[in-house]
């Protein structure tokens, strides 16, 4: 006899319960108000093997409300994935178990996404749903037919991300992406309306989704739903009603249950309540063995795919980009023998499309786009087609001013696999992406920000527009490298870096303003090394410049200055910090060495330029808002020029005389 799906849902219950207890940390209210849909989700409709958890073809389910990481754990485990084991679960939230608080997907395999961050987890499966029907566009339905399942919770739906993203999917047409919302009326500070009376499935209908209510607790209602959603053409939204905490007598309904282990009391309360006899972190034998069939469901629909698979003319093609590597022999060599041949002087946002013209010719897995600044970022390039939901063959997507959708989609994209994401706005709005850059980099996704009008050069728009802190706040950031390349060489040098970079995210921040090619002869990447020397004094050196960007050319003239009287000065160009950390110390104090005067040139935030220069050094920045002006007067009002710079260096070499 089949077993019931209340039954296979409350072995998600009583493990939720058992390892919060365990940890005396973690949220059992989710998993619990949640585990009927999602066993029903899991056992009757997600494609999936365990046995492959990398099945390209396989259907992504994203666990949006990242605190229900029990859920996702006692799903992952029961259909049979190798990880996590029993063991595993049972280390929840501890050192060396992969079961981290949250979910993590370099972690365990079957965390499609990292969650936590409420509402991130539904736009970046908006990316993975765009990735999905793209990929469908180039292979076709034999090797790319899957859907992306979301589970997400009131904050999600609260967040306000969640307009960016279900914005885009609707536009998107984006009919495979189900979203099930855990409609439990409570969030940490209790009910729902204490804060908020919005008409959440109108607001969706409203963005172009299907729209749909269940009750959460009755599978067969669930299933309903879910049939109608997958009849519908729109993306998904279907509303479960539930109660947190199911099944836990005394505290189901309440935010008592949402954040906090039940304790032992409820805990024994709750086996009653749900007929559940197990010791804690014990299956039934019948209950497993019924998991574990579920499991297995999607396996014939695997083999199928492999054989058409291996029918496929484009096999290795499918796989290589799959694997994310790149092809065969791919450089930017060619591209940059030519400035070397015939140098430009161009802005960097324009070097950038200059080099994404050769990018985008070598690399067929690349999707860019802009949030709405694509004339401004120069991120579209002739051969790029828009991606609409007539043509989602294209490779150009006009994402709208969504900054932080942009950023969350891409890092569906690249999760997705299959597709390297690259996107643009000004670098002053890194800061409403940020949140999912952050995610990209803890994420160890390749993504590759194209942040321009870097700084005050940029000019009249002024101090809402010119950044000061970003670069250094970004540098911050771990496993995130930061790109600040001083002309089109330097440029390119850091695109093919940034692209070979498959475990974490890059941002190239480039200029408004022309710069001149300071490359005329044919080098290896410099960049490769995150600094290095430019150009080696003359006279005897006493000082040693240290620029990025459009204040490397600045660095030239101060040193012709210095030179002139007599004062030798290396200029270093540094287009990234994190690649120069990474070069052993005889490169680096090679580079700057102790017994000059080291300068630093950046305009932007000063803090954290000691690291290089030391205390004795000097730091040339920015530590005030801009002004509306014009780029060059900027430069000039706040010091950027040789005449300002030459005194300032002069004053300190002298104690050394
Ligand atoms: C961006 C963000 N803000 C705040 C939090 C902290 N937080 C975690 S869960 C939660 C409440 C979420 O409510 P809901 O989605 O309804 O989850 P439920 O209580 O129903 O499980 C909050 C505020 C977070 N994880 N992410
Ligand atoms: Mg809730």
């Amino acid at each position: 006899m089949a077993v019931p799906t209340r039954t296979l849902a409350n072995a998600v219950r009583a493990l939720a319960m058992d390892a919060v207890e365990a940890a005396n940390s973690g949220h059992p209210g989710m998993p619990m108000g949640m585990a009927d849909a999602a066993t029903l989700l899991w056992t009757e409709y997600l494609k999936h093997d365990p046995a492959d958890p990398k099945w390209p073809d396989r259907d992504r389910f994203v666990l949006s409300a990242g605190h229900g990481s029990m859920l996702l754990y006692a799903l992952l485990h029961l259909t049979g994935y190798e990880r996590p084991t029993i063991e595993d679960i049972k280390g929840f939230r501890q050192l060396g178990s992969p079961c981290a608080g949250h979910p993590e997907n370099f972690l365990l395999d079957g965390v499609e996404a990292t969650t936590g961050p409420l509402g991130q987890g539904l736009a970046m499966a908006v990316g993975m749903a765009i990735a999905e029907r793209h990929l469908n566009a180039e292979y076709g339905d034999g090797l790319v037919d899957h859907r992306t399942w979301v589970i997400a919770g009131d904050g999600c739906l609260m967040e306000g991300i969640n307009h960016e993203a279900a914005g885009l999917a609707g536009h998107l047409g984006l009919g495979r992406l189900i979203v099930l919302w855990d409609d439990n009326k409570i969030t940490i500070d209790g009910a729902t309306s204490l804060s908020t009376s919005e008409d959440i499935e109108a607001r969706y209908a409203a963005y172009g989704w299907h729209t749909a209510r269940c009750d959460g607790l009755d599978a067969a209602d669930v299933r309903r739903a879910i049939d109608a959603a997958l009849a519908d053409p729109r993306p998904s939204l279907i509303a479960c009603r539930t109660t947190i905490g199911f099944g836990a007598p005394g505290k189901q309904g309440t935010a008592a249950t949402h954040g906090a282990a039940l304790g032992a009391e409820e805990v024994a309360a709750a086996r009653k309540e749900l007929g559940w006899d197990a010791p804690p972190f014990e299956i039934p034998a019948g209950i497993a063995k019924a998991w574990r069939e579920a499991g297995k469901r999607s396996q014939s629909a695997h083999s199928h795919w492999r054989a058409r698979l291996d029918a496929n003319a484009g096999k290795a093609e499918f796989l290589r980009r799959m694997a994310g590597e790149l092809p065969e022999g791919f450089s930017l060599d060619d591209y940059i023998s030519g400035l070397i041949a015939a140098p430009q002087k161009v802005a960097t946002r324009k070097a950038s499309e200059m080099a994404l013209g050769a990018v985008n010719d070598l690399l067929p897995e690349t999707i860019g786009g802009s949030a709405d600044l694509t004339g401004s970022n120069n991120t579209k390039t002739k051969s790029q087609n828009p991606l609409t939901k007539e043509d989602y063959s294209g490779r150009y997507l006009y994402y709208g001013i969504r900054e932080f959708g942009m950023a969350a989609a891409m890092n569906g994209m690249a999760l997705h696999g299959g597709i390297i994401p690259y996107g643009g706005t000004f670098l002053i709005f890194t800061d409403y992406a940020r949140p999912a850059i952050r995610l990209s980099a803890l994420q160890q996704v390749r993504v590759v920000y194209v942040m321009t009008h870097d700084s005050i050069g940029l000019g009249e728009d002024g101090p809402t527009h010119q950044p000061v802190e970003h670069l250094m706040s970004l540098r911050a950031m771990p496993n995130l490298d930061v790109y600040r390349p001083a002309d089109a060489v330097e440029t390119a040098e850091c695109w093919e870096l940034a692209l070979r970079r498959a475990e974490g995210p890059s941002i190239l921040a480039l200029t408004r303003q022309n710069l001149p090619q300071l490359h005329t002869e044919a080098a290896p990447n410099l960049c490769a090394r995150g600094a290095y020397r430019l150009r080696a004094a003359s006279a005897p050196r006493r000082v040693v410049l240290l620029a990025t960007g459009s204040e490397v050319e600045l660095a030239v003239a101060v040193a012709d200055a210095l030179e002139g009287q007599g004062i030798g000065a290396d200029v270093v160009s540094m287009p990234c910090w994190e690649r120069f950390e990474a070069q052993d110390e005889d490169y680096r104090a090679g580079l700057l060495p102790g017994d000059s005067l080291l300068v630093s040139i950046e305009a932007g935030a000063t803090l954290g330029w000691e690291r290089h220069t030391g205390r004795s050094g000097l730091n040339i920045g920015l530590d005030r808002f801009g002004a509306s002006a014009p780029g060059g007067d900027l430069m000039k009002r706040f010091g950027f020029t040789a005449e300002a710079i030459v005194p300032r260096i002069l004053e300190r070499l002298e104690p050394f005389e």
